[in-house]
């Protein structure tokens, strides 16, 4: 099982007859195609948000948000470099909008999560609804939605997107479509389906028409507020310390169908037990100071810094200081795939 069959002279004259044929011989590659445990290309790595910022700030000088579309530098994966991709079905970006600049309308089949890392005030407009933005909010652009963003404020935005491009393309499944104005029409006030759907209530006839969280944007003043109660419980995770999940108010599922995100606070002090999972997980420090340990490496984390953990890595966060870490993954898609695995220890 665990070795290749030998490569006889005869059977390597009969694969060069087989590859005009455009056929393949299986035993020659069966223990690459399926492996013991996944075998990702992936590697851990991290993005400073210091060492980043001033390259981002660059960026605005050289372009403006209206010629690019979408001012973002993309955070490539090391072993994955020029394929736009954090991990094999993510990306992950960041994005600046400077004062008064606009990022026109457009939609497309991919889905993209916002998680606001600087300023305050600036925009996105969702389906005709503005949400206003404050630095750890998590905001949605469902797949197929117009969205544009703006910055009427008087400070640089930068925040992180999460997109299922990889994911979406594996599939061939993608379609995109530019909007016939730049700003699309406000038909709601801001706030309106926070209110709508996201206080514990949903309008009395009300059904989902879309398997994406109707709640665009989950303000961070809530989720700090939820972990704060919680934290007073002190049941921590051995792995996790206290994480909880994004939902979807009207089904119980996650936010997002092709992304499920999380957010969880460290005590100081936390050593945390070693943990993998199948899904690859693209990892934002909100607050605090600390580290974790990727296979044989350890980074160092702060405030705004990203990294990512490929799929099945094991790794271990330790905490320096009191601690809230966003996170992004596929895990949703591996779950109704029957797919997703855990392993602690
Ligand atoms: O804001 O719509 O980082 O379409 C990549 C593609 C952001 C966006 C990205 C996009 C967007």
């Amino acid at each position: 099982m665990d070795t290749a069959p030998v490569r006889t002279a005869e059977r390597a004259a009969f694969y060069d007859e087989l590859a005009p044929k455009h056929m393949a011989p299986l035993w020659e590659v069966l223990r690459a195609l399926m492996t013991r445990e996944p075998a990702t290309p992936c590697v851990p790595a991290i993005w400073h948000y210091d060492e980043v910022r001033p390259y981002l700030m660059r960026s605005g000088d050289l372009i403006t948000a209206k010629e690019a579309e979408r001012r973002v530098l993309i955070l490539e994966n090391p072993a994955l470099a020029g394929k736009a991709s954090v991990t094999h079905t993510l990306y992950a970006g960041l994005q600046l909008i400077l004062p008064g600049e606009v990022a026109p309308a457009h939609r497309h089949s991919q889905s993209a999560l916002r998680f606001v890392l600087e300023g305050k005030g600036a925009y996105t407009a969702v389906d005709g609804e503005r949400t206003y933005m404050s630095p750890g909010d998590f905001v949605i652009t469902p797949s197929w939605t117009w969205h544009d963003h703006g910055n009427d404020s008087e400070e640089p935005m930068v925040w992180l997107d999460g997109l299922d491009i990889p994911l979406v393309g594996f599939l061939d499944a993608g379609f995109v479509e530019p909007g016939n104005t730049e700003t699309q029409l406000v038909t709601r006030p801001a706030g309106d389906s926070l209110a709508r759907y996201g206080s514990g209530l949903l309008p009395v006839d009300w059904r989902p028409t879309s398997p994406t969280s109707p709640v665009f944007n989950y303000p961070y003043a809530r989720t700090r507020e939820a972990l704060a109660q919680m934290e007073r419980q002190q049941e921590w995770d051995p792995c996790h310390g206290l994480k909880l999940r994004y939902v979807n108010p009207a089904t119980g599922d996650y936010a997002m169908p092709t992304m499920s995100t999380f957010m969880q606070l460290l005590p100081r002090g936390f050593a945390g037990a070693p943990y993998r999972s199948t899904d690859g997980t693209v990892f934002v420090c909100i607050e605090g100071q600390g580290e974790t340990r990727i296979g044989d490496r350890t980074f160092a984390w702060g405030p705004r810094d990203v990294f990512v953990v490929p799929s099945w890595a094991t790794h271990r966060h330790r905490a320096v200081a009191e601690s809230v870490l966003f996170s992004f993954s596929d895990r949703t898609v591996q779950e109704k795939l029957g797919l997703w695995r855990e392993a602690r220890g």
